[in-house]
């Protein structure tokens, strides 16, 4: 069952008969530094590019001022039930403003910026035969078609393993590619671009009026000619049958200049297509191999637009489904490499220079989505820029904890931008203590999967006990239940009746508390089996003991809040409060039967009003469902997803058609989710398998306990499944029906029958264990 490398991935290939008709239908290439959308126009080809440090840079050092006096008095008026006197006091004093700077705008978060275009012009009649594809398997996006009996075709990859894009421009016929190139930035009056050609280069600097510069050179290597005909832009004009340009950017954030580093990276790569395509393609496909789905008909043979134009008839067509989770593991290795920055709202491609939401990093649930199928996919190394960001940011957070609501530990914002600062932005929605929590819990997700204690320790413990110390501190006894509570609280993003728009504050929202008790427990947990900190153990496990509990409502519905507050939007796109459903781990029958049934009520409730209306709540549907076992219903929102929120490229949606890449990403988690689950100390196999998927396999997906899990099912029953063991720990393995046998290295080995189809296997490190039924 180990992958075969045939030349075909299975489900890699999306193609279009037509050019894209807007930014938002290109194809993405990147590395996780630069970034690329490319139009496929053939007359006027645009590829929109980006540098993943490219931001306006206008407040990145902006600070904070100690507003935490009166916070006795606003839990005072919560306590007494005055919410929305309380609530308004808390916004005036702890929100954006609190953290404003004289004189400017209430949202200081800097916007990602578009680096510039490269613009192919080719000089040619009438086309016919047209194609663009990407392939996700090799990372090479191209364009091809024929014009005046000569066919044109334009390659495109971003280089996996070095600074640099590549594009071969190549005309197979009587006539010579003839055309122009060009390189230009949209205008903008805070950018002062200064262009050049001279040699076979061209290129530009860009400086924003904060000081951030920027440069972007293209380098043209032809079997023809080059003619550079205005040295003041960037432009050149060719005339050959084949044309290699190698492309890079480069951004200095100190106001030095970036051109020498642009240049160096240019320096460094050989001027040969095919050398470079072979490196890049064996990079990538380290890491896009590690998984392969076999789910559904390749159907690689007709476009992508007419597959999506025949699910919408009614048509199924499961392939879809596995391009599309696979799409979004091509996106996260696109968009986040080790040593980068995360993948922002929109991965790193972003063509405004005023993008929606800034195309910043969102910590309510945008950016922690964007990292859901880092693990299970085998790829966890690629969140190291989500922890490094989270880690960039913690002396900010501790003063910023302390000058918000006087506790010690970290406090982090809803949003913020690369810099790592932590203050209240967008006021109405910013007073809110769950960010640094939930965050933290991708640190746990990267020591369950790795198991590596090296990490726990000088990592990952260290954030629990920041993040612990500000619970500590912010925790207060309400006078009327005694429990301990967090205040102010709030349930992202949602207001309820007699709160406060656009959200609502209160005393224990259900989702504080989760992430209160996830914290605490991956705290001691941690220092357990560090053998660390008996006494802050002891503390931490006194404050689970008092912490307000989670409530069940009158609908029978888990409670958002600790009063059961009646929705304004009951059908609103976050689930917060399922955070221990998906992404959390505490609802499960086992451990929590009655809280487990009350929190689908409140996701049904939610879906019967509308509910997941944005590509990325449509994902976190997908995720629910299949940790309620659903298979179909996981499907069902699959479906919907790629239907209602994805352009023709696949790319996620939020209303009003603004591209989020979040839900890509969710969608993968989710459908990995529906086939393989490893919370909770068990590995469950094809846990929410939907009806339809008769016949499939999956080779690669990881399990927590460092497990590599491949199966195969046949009838919609595990037929084989193979399991890799890295750290050597034993596992618990959930499939529906014990196997009859288990064999390691052709003999058969001895496990333990736990009863419910569960058993228990022993494993030694790099032991490799076949299942069969
Ligand atoms: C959160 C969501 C919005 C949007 C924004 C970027 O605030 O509530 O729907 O996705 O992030």
């Amino acid at each position: 069952m180990a992958p075969a490398h045939t030349d075909a991935w299975p489900h890699s290939l999306m193609w279009h008969t037509q050019p894209a008709a807007e930014w938002k239908q290109g194809l993405p290439i990147g590395n996780g530094l630069l970034a690329g959308m490319i139009l496929g126009l053939a007359t006027k080809e645009r590829t929109a590019l980006n540098h993943e440090r490219l931001w306006r840079g206008q407040f990145r050092s902006r600070t904070i001022e100690p507003v935490h006096e009166r916070l006795d008095e606003i839990r005072r008026l919560f306590f007494e039930g005055k919410v929305l006197e309380a609530s308004t006091l808390t916004n005036e004093t702890l929100g954006g403003a609190g953290g404003m700077v004289a004189g400017s705008r209430p949202n200081r978060v800097d916007p990602y910026q578009p680096a510039g275009d490269l613009w192919v012009q080719p000089t040619h009649g009438p086309v016919g035969e047209y194609r663009r594809q990407l392939d996700l398997d090799s990372a090479v996006a191209s364009v091809s078609y024929v014009a005046d009996a000569v066919r044109y075709r334009r390659e495109y990859f971003a280089h996996s393993g070095r600074p640099i894009m590549a594009i071969r421009l190549s005309a197979q016929g009587d006539k010579p590619f003839d055309g122009s190139i060009e390189l230009s930035r949209v205008e903008d009056p805070d950018c002062e671009i200064s262009s050049y050609a001279a040699g076979n280069a061209l290129g530009f600097t860009g400086r924003f009026v904060e000081g951030i510069r920027f440069a972007i050179e293209a380098r043209v290597f032809t079997d023809g000619q080059v003619s550079i005909s205005e040295a003041d832009k960037a432009s050149a004009r060719l005339a050959a049958s084949e044309a290699l340009i190698l492309l890079s950017i480069a951004v200095d954030l100190d106001d030095g200049d970036p051109l020498p580093a642009c240049r160096a990276q240019l320096d460094d790569a050989p001027a040969n297509w095919d050398d470079l395509l072979a490196e890049h393609v064996s990079e990538h496909r380290k890491l896009y191999r590690r998984v392969r789905l076999e789910i559904g008909d390749d159907n690689r043979h007709i476009d992508t637009a007419e597959r999506l134009e025949r699910m919408r008839a009614g048509k199924s067509d499961d392939g879809m489904l596995a391009l599309h989770a696979n799409f979004g593991r091509y996106l996260l290795i696109s968009s986040s490499r080790p040593g980068g920055l995360p993948a922002n709202l929109q991965g790193k491609w972003n063509e405004d220079i005023a993008p929606p939401w800034d195309c910043d990093l969102h910590h309510d649930i945008n950016l922690q989505m964007n990292y859901w199928p880092a693990e299970v996919c085998g790829m966890g190394e690629l969140a190291e820029p989500l922890l490094d960001h989270v880690e960039r940011s913690v002396p900010h957070g501790r003063v910023a904890a302390q000058k918000l609501y006087n506790c010690r530990g970290i406090w982090l914002p809803i949003q913020t931008d690369p810099w790592g600062r932590c203050t209240p932005e967008s006021r109405g929605w910013d007073v809110w203590i769950g960010a640094a929590a939930w965050l933290a819990q991708h640190f746990w997700f990267r020591y369950e999967y790795s198991l590596d204690e090296a990490f726990l320790r000088t990592r990952a413990y260290p954030l629990f006990k920041e993040v612990a110390a500000f619970y500590e501190d912010y925790l207060v006894t309400d006078p009327r239940s005694g429990y301990l509570v967090p205040v102010p609280s709030q349930s992202p993003e949602n207001p309820f009746v007699g709160g406060t728009e656009p959200v609502s504050l209160c005393v224990a929202a259900a989702m504080d508390i989760e992430l209160i008790q996830d914290t605490l427990s991956h705290a001691i947990a941690a220092a357990e089996i560090l053998d660390l900190d008996a006494e802050l153990c002891e503390k931490w496990r006194n404050i689970l003991a008092k912490l307000a509990p989670l409530q069940v409502g009158r609908h029978g519905q888990l409670q958002e809040w600790f009063e059961d507050y009646e929705e304004i939007e009951v059908g609103h796109r976050h689930l917060s409060h399922l955070y221990h459903l998906f992404p959390g781990d505490r609802f499960t029958p086992e451990d929590a039967p009655q809280l487990t049934r009350a929190a689908r009520v409140a996701l049904e409730r939610r879906l019967s009003a509308g509910g997941g209306h944005s590509g990325w709540s449509r994902s976190w549907c997908v995720c629910c469902w299949a940790r309620l076992a659903e298979g179909d219903l996981a499907c069902e929102h699959l479906v919907r997803l790629l239907l209602d929120f994805a352009t023709v490229s696949l790319l996620d949606l939020h209303p009003p058609k603004i591209f989020q890449i979040d839900g890509n990403f969710g969608a993968t988690a989710g459908l990995c989710e529906m086939l393989l689950q490893s919370h909770r100390g068990a590995i469950r196999i094809l846990p929410a398998l939907p009806s339809s998927w008769k016949s499939g396999k999956v080779a690669g997906l990881k399990a927590r306990g460092n497990f590599t899990v491949d199966i195969e099912w046949t009838g919609g029953k595990a037929s084989n499944v193979r399991i890799v063991s890295h750290a050597g720990r034993p596992c618990t393995i959930a499939c529906g029906q014990a196997p009859r046998r288990i064999v390691r290295d052709g003999l058969e080995v001895s496990f333990e029958r736990l009863g419910d189809g569960r058993i228990r296997l022993a494993t030694e490190t790099g032991g490799v264990y076949e299942l069969s039924w």
